[in-house]
């Protein structure tokens, strides 16, 4: 076969073509990031202060208060959880071994704010001022809420995930558009973090700046779901810049580093600076509520590990050792959890008086015919039940 003499021509590059230089592409513009990282970003160690040189700067009569809450709502725990093996409370989902956020959450706000607490901060709400009764009325089963929002500015204790982080941007957003120098602090577990609300909720408070606090009390735990399974986030912290917003990462049992780590959050949110998200790092010592089994997923050294970072005897420790609490105000703060136990006791005991009538309260802001009627037909057969 007669040999080729054919030469292969290379291709000629685009640029060489008559023309081709119109069909370049202009380079882009530069790129930069949109907000410097770095601020954002959490430390690689939870803060902490009882402990550690920091505790010297405390101021003492905000230590003692938070020391008296923390030996309260201890008390207020374990007594609500007894009332639930005595039947008069249906559910409790106890914040045992997580007190110290939920004291710092409630003290550090002003009486203008607003808090939102999920299902487990029965004790934020207490601390808040709510009476200890009312505070307990969902999960008596008596209401859905049981108290007024407003009168403390206290949300409805929610049980649906993450569903109150919208609320809380809403009203925070809503109250600076109308010039009133409102935060709103938003409590939610890490389970939580997974849901879209959670998403939604620190996207729209990160571009347009609303006057939120979101904390992330990281118990390790999704009732039998351990974080691991939950996110594969560095730490939860780290969500927040994505989001543009600082992260900051706190030792959840350390009230006084809660506080602390809150009360910037709080100034931050207050001077138009926008909201942060807190993950304090916890745990749960009892299990997720009365109805669940925490020995099926976890082992008991885990759980004694963390008893000895227990937050009231941590913020005990301290103040005693700066001669900041005798022997009497201990004395002091357990008689008085004693008597709001005993009085929780009493007043749980008392079967609730309900009317059946608040079934149609509530519900429309006007009722509609077919619940007037059966408004009626109720009110009919109760008078002749009474006359009976
Ligand atoms: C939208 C929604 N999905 C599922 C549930 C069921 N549920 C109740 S508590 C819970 C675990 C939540 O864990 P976490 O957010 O970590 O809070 P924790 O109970 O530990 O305080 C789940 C899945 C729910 N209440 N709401």
């Amino acid at each position: 076969m007669k040999k080729s003499t054919m030469t292969v021509r290379p291709v000629e590059p685009a640029q060489d073509l008559p023309g081709a230089a119109a069909y370049r592409p202009a380079p882009p513009p530069a790129w930069k990031p949109r907000t410097d990282p770095a601020p954002l970003l959490p430390d690689s160690e939870p803060h902490r202060v009882l402990g550690t040189g920091a505790a010297a700067r405390l101021d003492a009569g905000l230590m003692r208060r938070l020391y008296a809450e923390l030996v309260r709502g201890r008390r207020y725990n374990t007594q609500a959880t007894a009332l639930t093996k005595q039947g008069r409370l249906a559910v409790y989902p106890s914040s045992t071994g997580q007190e110290a956020c939920e004291v710092a959450a409630a003290l550090v706000l002003e009486e203008r704010d607003w808090l939102f607490p999920s299902y487990r901060d029965t004790l934020a709400a207490v601390v808040r001022g709510l009476d200890p009764v009312e505070a307990l009325t969902l999960l008596r089963g008596d209401w859905h809420t049981g108290y007024d929002p407003r009168e403390h500015r206290i949300a409805p204790l929610c049980t649906p995930l993450a569903t109150q982080l919208p609320h809380a941007v809403g009203l925070a957003h809503a109250a600076r558009l109308k010039g009133d120098d409102v935060v709103a602090l938003a409590m939610v577990g890490d389970g939580g973090t997974s849901e879209g609300d959670f998403h939604e909720a620190l996207n729209f408070a990160a571009v347009w700046r609303a006057p939120v606090v979101f904390l992330v009390q990281n118990n390790g735990f999704a009732i039998s779901v351990p974080l691991a399974k939950q996110t594969a986030a560095p730490s939860l912290a780290h969500k927040a810049v994505g989001y543009g917003m600082p992260g900051r990462l706190v030792d959840g049992n350390d009230a006084a580093a809660v506080h602390e780590v809150l009360a910037e959050a709080v100034a931050r949110a207050r001077r138009g600076g926008g909201p942060t998200l807190v993950e304090a790092v916890t745990y749960r010592m009892d299990a997720h509520t009365n109805a669940d089994d925490a020995t099926r997923y976890r082992g008991d050294a885990e759980v004694e590990a963390w008893r000895a970072h227990d937050p009231v005897q941590l913020m005990e420790r301290e103040l005693t050792e700066r001669g900041m609490l005798d022997e009497d105000a201990v004395r002091e703060a357990r008689e008085a959890a004693e008597t709001m136990a005993a009085e929780l006791r009493e007043r749980m005991n008392a079967d609730p008086v309900l009317d059946p009538m608040d079934l149609f309260a509530h519900v429309y802001a006007e009722k509609t015919a077919q619940l007037r009627e059966q408004e009626a037909l109720l009110r009919a057969e109760l008078d002749a039940e009474d006359e009976r």
